[in-house]
């Protein structure tokens, strides 16, 4: 076995920001990551946090 440097896909640029609404995309090694913006989350940034209220 020898290291072998494999290349990594920037997902960031190959599919067109994957990152949703307004976050910031990070690529890693064969990854990445979104940044969200406040009020959003899951791994793309596609899933609205629903701030419910509870009213009593
Ligand atoms: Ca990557």
């Amino acid at each position: 076995m020898y290291n072998r440097h494999f290349p990594d896909i920037d997902e960031c640029v190959t599919n067109k920001q994957p990152c949703q609404n307004g976050a910031t995309c990070n690529n890693l090694q064969n990854a990445y990551t979104c940044t969200c913006i406040p009020g959003w989350q899951g791994t793309n940034c596609d899933k609205g946090m629903r701030i419910t209220l509870s009213v009593i």
